[in-house]
């Protein structure tokens, strides 16, 4: 095709009559709304895990002032996190097509040539690439850590998380100069009645812009024959996101919608064939745990405390008042169970044997497990406080299973599925 320019960098390259600033402005629009809310969640669930509260629990100890808005997690409603964490997950991965479809529809600016202006322009530009490739990355590190085994160099939570903060400054500067363009041209549209049916012809009289840019400069100057409206292109867009929301919300809701999470590895409504009947996350096997080390002749819950230091077998913890509470596991991942029937002792009544008789204080977590980053966890003083927080010996009537922590494991209100620890061996309280 002799009229075909080669080069992406010349404007006649890009052919698609989709491209134009309607298209480009409900788009961004779309994502002006679901990314700040990815954003707002996401520093929300990074809260949950109460990183200032203890070492153990910082994935990110070289945050400094990062952490500025860090607060204590508290222990209600029991399904907030289930909540949080299922909006961040859901939505971020609803968002996929809008995203793609969106850097598609801007894919020409990256090519514009010269490369900058002017300072100001140089600077525009470098914050793009901070916007695409933070944006790119997010969604990345995000949709692998939820769906794959985990397969980028370095922990999930330093990455997903400065990541952020690059991406959202790049956003917020991004939107701030883009936002009040955008509102106009979806306004202009509806105020000029109906959405284009098709894309405007190639009208002769209207010479491509000259201001590359101009908003206008999402137009093709030599479009192609269109072979779907723009409309049209914003319903496949939506339906893509349409069938990845279905397909993945009901990993965090209960009933028959779990059937509907075809996307997600857990959570679904086959929990694996696991014992007592809800979802594992990682087996006893995993994380080599063995019959051994768990037998009632040799587990002993060792329990510290301003007092010292009691050993306790499943017997002694039997012998203790038993409660129970009805509380579900909500993962990072965005899986999470409906409510729970736990029974065991409750973390407060357990200070109290070490010397807490009053409000108990923080606890520190050790699992039996010997390696794996969830194998330790921090609570804090309101955790260990909430009657409903136990060190649990049974769940929906029947002992723990091996892969759900037996012989005993930590259930907390409204908290991460990570702080729930399996197999628990050590309680040490005290203020951490
Ligand atoms: N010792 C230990 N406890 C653990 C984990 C682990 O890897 N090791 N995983 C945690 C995570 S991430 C979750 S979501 C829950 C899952 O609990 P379940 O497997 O009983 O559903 O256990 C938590 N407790
Ligand atoms: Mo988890």
């Amino acid at each position: 095709m002799s009229d075909h320019p080669r080069l992406p960098t010349s404007p006649g390259f890009w052919r698609s009559p989709l491209r134009g600033p309607w298209f480009t402005s409900v788009l961004g629009l779309v994502l002006l709304v679901g990314i700040t809310v990815l954003f707002v969640t996401g520093l929300v669930s990074y809260a949950a895990y109460n990183p200032d509260l203890a070492p153990v629990n910082d994935q990110t100890p070289d945050k400094g002032l990062l952490g500025f808005y860090l607060f204590a997690w508290p222990t209600g409603p029991v399904w907030l996190y289930r909540f949080t964490q299922g909006t961040h997950v859901t939505l971020g991965i609803t968002l996929v097509p809008v995203l793609l479809a969106k850097l598609w529809s801007v894919v020409p600016r990256l090519f514009t040539l010269p490369p900058a202006r002017s300072v100001a322009h140089a600077l525009e530009r470098i914050s793009l690439l901070l916007l695409v490739g933070g944006g790119l990355f997010e969604f990345t590190t995000g949709v692998l850590n939820v769906q794959l085994d985990y397969v980028f160099p370095g922990s999930f939570y330093p990455l997903h998380f400065y990541g952020a903060w690059v991406f959202f400054a790049a956003f917020v500067a991004h939107a701030a100069l883009k936002a009040p363009t955008a509102v106009r041209t979806v306004r202009r549209r509806m105020r000029e009645g109906a959405f284009p049916e098709r894309p405007a012809a190639p009208a002769a009289d209207t010479p491509p812009p000259s201001d590359p840019t101009a908003p206008d400069s999402l137009v093709s100057p030599r479009p192609d024959p269109p072979t779907v409206s723009r409309r049209g292109a914003l319903a496949l867009v939506g339906g893509g996101s349409l069938l990845l929301f279905l397909t993945t919300v009901g990993q965090s809701l209960g009933g028959p919608f779990r059937r509907t999470a075809l996307l997600a590895p857990h959570g679904t409504a086959d929990p694996g064939g696991g014992p007592n009947g809800f979802q594992i996350n990682k087996t006893a096997r995993y994380a080599g745990i063995t019959p051994a080390d768990t037998h009632d002749d040799v587990w002993r819950l060792v329990v510290t405390g301003r007092t010292g230091t009691v050993r306790l077998s499943r017997a002694d913890l039997l012998r203790l008042p038993q409660h129970s509470s009805s509380l579900p596991i909500a993962c990072v991942e965005g899986w999470s169970t409906a409510d729970q029937w736990w029974r065991g002792v409750r973390l407060r009544d357990l200070a109290a044997l070490v010397g807490y008789d009053g409000d108990p204080p923080d606890v520190f977590v050790e699992s039996l497990q010997r390696h794996g980053a969830f194998r330790r966890a921090a609570l804090r003083a309101n955790q260990t406080a909430d009657p409903r927080s136990l060190l649990a010996l049974y769940v929906n009537g029947e002992e723990l299973s091996p892969d759900h922590g037996h012989p005993a494991r930590i259930i907390v209100p409204a908290a991460p599925g990570v702080m729930n620890t399996k197999w628990v061996a050590r309680l040490t309280f005290g203020d951490l």
